[in-house]
């Protein structure tokens, strides 16, 4: 009988200046460019047996937006949700529309650097934080969702 199984499907969004990633204050954010860290997430969830969808937008109107297509065509998000993290009320919002688990992730540990950084506005609708682990961290939210979606 043929496998009817579908993988699930993960909307992995990355928020303003990322796209400047590998230029953008290399000691703080790595030298890895948003390319390569696509390549590695589509990796990734492969083995997994996930399926991402890696997007990236400095408009927080489109990252809304983005959001509101996972109520219907999503099984969970990862947010990177970069310097709207802690200004966006309308990003939080959108995503506690959400049924479908949310990761919360930031390359640096936002807790060590500014302290306007500290507060997230997405933290209280988040199901897990993945925090100061560099590049490595969206490798643990995808693994993390796998746990996450596998144990439903
Ligand atoms: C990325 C940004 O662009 C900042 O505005 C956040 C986050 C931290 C990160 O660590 O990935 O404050």
């Amino acid at each position: 009988m043929a496998d009817t199984k579908t993988s699930s499907r993960v909307l992995l969004l990355n928020g303003p200046n990322l796209d400047l990633l590998g230029r953008r204050e290399p000691s703080i954010y790595g030298t890895t460019t948003l390319k390569d860290l696509e390549t590695v997430c589509h990796e990734t969830a492969a083995g997994l047996g996930l399926e991402v969808d890696f997007r990236q937008s400095n408009s927080e109107g489109a990252l809304v937006d983005y959001i509101h297509e996972a109520m219907d065509y999503f099984d969970a998000v990862i947010i990177n949700p970069a310097g709207y993290t802690h200004t966006s009320v309308a990003i939080r919002d959108a995503l506690a529309a959400l049924e479908v688990p949310v990761i919360e992730l930031h390359m640096s540990n936002v807790h060590k650097r500014e302290e306007f950084r500290h507060h997230s506005c997405v933290s209280g609708v988040a199901t897990a934080i993945i925090v100061g682990a560099g590049e490595h961290g969206y490798s643990l939210a995808l693994t993390h969702v796998s746990h996450l979606l596998s144990n439903k």
